[in-house]
């Protein structure tokens, strides 16, 4: 069954950002994941053997800080 993370994202200031962190977490098997400059949040849709620290540990590959959102 499928689940859903908020995670908040710091460090993205323009479009390429949302790119790159949509595609690290789209890496993952099963992921789906949409990213707002805006708001500075990504809403992932994943498998619920997909745990949130494998999330947070793909966005910060790909270079920014990280954490769920309470
Ligand atoms: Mo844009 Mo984001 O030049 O790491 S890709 S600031």
């Amino acid at each position: 069954a499928g689940v859903t993370t908020d995670l908040v994202v710091r460090g993205m200031t323009c479009a390429a950002c949302v790119n790159r962190v949509e595609k690290r977490l789209s890496r993952i098997d099963g992921v789906t994941a949409s990213v707002n400059l805006a708001t500075g949040r990504a809403r992932v849709h994943h498998p619920a053997e997909v745990t949130p620290g494998e999330l947070l540990a793909a966005v910060e590959r790909a270079g920014y800080e990280t954490e769920l959102v309470p």
